[in-house]
């Protein structure tokens, strides 16, 4: 058998886009290893990726189109053929649009495939139906409008600029688990003695990386970072000729600051004045101090509001002008490199969607609580709602609805695909071509397919032109082939990518990664070229501090990402499992004890939503006050059937309309 070796891209959602390569005979992936000459993997390669090849050839994956034959969520269905299905699924969608219009037919697709046509061209065919639109703000959406709404396409720094850094601050973070490449770039510092803080609710599994942990309440960042401002303005460590050359309202701005002293913070942070103080002499004596900031603390109802604030306190020592100085975690390219759009292709639409539905509150949408008829027909392609979605227990008896036309298009029988009328078999990264932009990093890549699909499975792509032509549609764009969207793609310039020569761009049709030019840092991308201390365009101008949503119950729940999973994917590899362990709710100890709870122990975690059991654990390296459901669980794998997304309230956040699941109370009992 011969054998031979090929690069290709991570098509999960993580910041880096890591490069990898595969040992393949031609027909099958042997071995997946790391690609020394990534420029940002640089030949690392998590432990979940080396589990590629098992995923790949997994043998409970769906290989054929499976029509249902029994109770819906019954799990009972059988083989069918790819005529019959995309015949069976366009006859539904013409008699539900003639019936009850296209706006009772709903889509739903997130990260589970982050390359640019599988993940995007699934918009383009419901936008073409006119069906609802869906809102896509599952993940960071509130970060982004919380940083845009102070800088706005300015980029932030890529990691690779963090050599520069001489203090971090590491803000609710778990790199270890979520920033892999960035985790050697804080090891690396960390051994030129340079200091690294952490800013953290639950601190455990950073803590070791760190030099220092800050222990905070959930959801009160927003003070944390007013009251070191204020501490930067007693002690003169603002840098005032920055914030007002560059910066608006400064002056405004600096007003409001005196009341937020470290002992108003301490109050709602539950961090000691004095560390407040130190922290922010810490912060303000570096020459340029980063802040690497987690996607963790704009979760909340306050998200977008907090973001901004410690987006401001980023730029409050003028770090921004110096190598290495700012802030980490958002977009560093400010935009894009590929023409999303021309995949999304959000003109197919030829009037104003009727009906939008935001993916947090698709349990409303199946059942009809946000003030609509339930949805007719649902279509799920690259995304695991039954696992990722709030509000878990309405969204069940949603999809229970026998009423409810359902398809999901899957690699795998997911807790989503159990309640599936017809399930349609989906095709690995390497079974198909596509472009990639990493959203942590200023990179862009392209990679062609490298083996043909398994069984009968098909790509995004070839599913939905499929599903287009069935519905009698001529428009030019379902009619290509995906090796032709592909070369389109890449030869198609943006403003960021302009700069690349038409020689670069076919030497990228082959495959490969490009690293472009960082972010120009203080040539700030907004109307004014100058960044918004007081933004003007809001409905709240001046910054300041604003509560989170909270709740009644005595603690505060955040989930938060497993090391040995990625979200929902991975969970059935069986040494991913193992490694991963129960289902567990982190406790700090001394909460635990006044409940009598002991590590290991079972116990039940509710709120007016749901009761959810888990496994206990307890350490001192989680706020006083919070409980973490760590990692996404299958129902299954749920001794009560449900998973902590089940206490999670469909609200969303108050700038970008994104999930709130930080931001959720309960109470927690031994189960007896
Ligand atoms: N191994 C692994 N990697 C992943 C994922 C995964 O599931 N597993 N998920 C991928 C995806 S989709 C994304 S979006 C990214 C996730 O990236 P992020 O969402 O940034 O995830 P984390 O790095 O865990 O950062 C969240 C951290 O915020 C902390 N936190 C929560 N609330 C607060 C708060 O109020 N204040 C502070 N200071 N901290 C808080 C949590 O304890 C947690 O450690 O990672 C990606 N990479
Ligand atoms: N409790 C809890 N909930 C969370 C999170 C958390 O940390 N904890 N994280 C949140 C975040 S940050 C995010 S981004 C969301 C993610 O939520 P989702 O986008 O729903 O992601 P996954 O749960 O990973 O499900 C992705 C599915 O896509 C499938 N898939 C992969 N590639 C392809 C493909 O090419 N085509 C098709 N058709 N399918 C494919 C996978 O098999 C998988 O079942 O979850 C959110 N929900
Ligand atoms: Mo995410």
């Amino acid at each position: 058998m011969k054998t031979y070796t090929q690069k290709t891209i991570c098509p999960y959602d993580c910041p880096a886009s890591c490069g990898f390569t595969v040992h393949t005979d031609g027909k099958k992936i042997l071995k997946t290893e790391g690609d020394e000459t990534h420029p940002v993997s640089r030949g690392m390669l998590c432990g979940k990726m080396r589990r590629y090849t098992e995923e790949i050839n997994a043998k409970d994956r769906i290989l054929l189109p499976l029509k249902r034959c029994g109770k819906k969520g019954e799990g009972s269905f059988t083989p069918i053929s790819w005529e019959d299905a995309i015949a069976e699924i366009t006859s539904r969608w013409k008699t539900i649009i003639q019936t009850d219009g296209a706006s009772s037919i709903a889509y739903c697709y997130y990260s589970g495939v982050m390359s640019i046509i599988q993940r995007h061209c699934v918009q383009a065919l419901f936008a073409r139906m006119g069906t609802c639109e869906l809102i896509k703000t599952l993940c960071s959406s509130a970060k982004g409008d919380g940083y845009s709404s102070v800088v706005g396409n300015t980029g932030c720094l890529d990691p690779r600029e963090l050599k520069d850094s001489d203090l971090f601050l590491v803000w609710g973070s778990n790199a270890a688990a979520t920033r892999f490449p960035t985790l050697s770039d804080l090891t690396q510092a960390r051994r030129e003695g340079k200091k690294i803080i952490l800013i953290e609710v639950y601190a455990e599994p950073m803590a070791p990386y760190c030099d220092e942990v800050i222990l905070i309440r959930p959801g009160s960042d927003g003070a944390l970072a007013l009251a070191m401002m204020h501490e930067l303005e007693k002690n003169h460590l603002s840098d005032e000729a920055f914030l007002t050359e560059y910066g608006l309202g400064y002056e405004e701005f600096k007003k409001t600051l005196s009341a937020c002293t470290p002992e108003w913070a301490s109050d709602i942070t539950g961090i000691p004045a004095h560390t407040i103080t130190a922290l922010a002499l810490r912060y303000g004596t570096a020459s340029a101090p980063s802040i690497l900031l987690g996607s963790g603390c704009s979760r909340y109802g306050n998200g977008s509001m907090t973001v901004r604030l410690i987006t401001i306190l980023s730029l409050f020592t003028g770090a921004w002008k110096r190598p290495g100085g700012g802030l980490c975690g958002c977009t560093p390219s400010g935009g894009s490199y590929f023409d999303g759009k021309s995949v999304q292709r959000p003109d197919l639409r030829t009037e104003k969607p009727v009906r939008t539905i935001n993916i947090n509150q698709l349990s409303m949408a199946l059942t009809g609580t946000d003030g609509h008829m339930p949805v007719k027909s649902l279509y799920v392609a690259g995304s695991n709602p039954a696992n990722s979605v709030s509000d878990q227990k309405s969204l069940l008896e949603g999809l229970k609805r026998e009423d409810l036309f359902t398809i999901v298009h899957e690699r795998f029988m997911t807790d989503t695909a159990q309640y599936a009328d017809i399930i349609l078999p989906a095709t690995f990264s390497v079974e198909h071509s596509d472009c990639y932009e990493a959203y942590g990093y200023c990179t862009m890549a392209a990679t062609r397919k490298i083996i043909e699909p398994a069984g009968e499975a098909k790509s995004n792509w070839n599913t939905v032109t499929l599903l287009a032509k069935a519905m009698g549609y001529t428009d030019s764009y379902f009619q290509h082939t995906e090796e032709e969207m592909y070369e389109k793609l890449i030869l198609t310039p943006t403003p960021l990518s302009a700069h690349l020569t038409t020689k670069e761009r076919m030497a990228l049709t082959a495959g490969g990664t490009i690293s472009m030019p960082f972010a120009r840092h203080t040539d700030f991308q907004t109307p004014e070229k100058r960044f918004y201390i007081v933004n003007p365009r809001l409905p709240e101008p001046m910054p300041h501090y604003t509560p989170c949503y909270g709740g009644s119950e005595a603690l505060s729940l955040i989930s938060v990402p497993s090391i040995h999973t990625l979200n929902s994917i991975f969970q059935s590899e069986k040494r991913q499992a193992k490694k991963r362990g129960p289902m567990t709710l982190v406790m700090n100890t001394k909460d635990a004890a006044a409940r009598d709870i002991k590590d290991g122990d079972a116990v039940l975690c509710s709120n007016d939503l749901a009761e959810v059991e888990f496994t206990a654990k307890t350490t001192d390296l989680i706020a006083r006050g919070a409980v973490a459901a760590v990692g996404v669980y299958s129902l299954s794998q749920s001794p009560g059937g449900l998973t902590c997304n089940a206490l999670h309230h469909p609200r969303l956040s108050d700038g970008g309309k994104a999930t709130t699941m930080n931001d959720n109370t309960v109470n927690v009992t031994l189960k007896n």
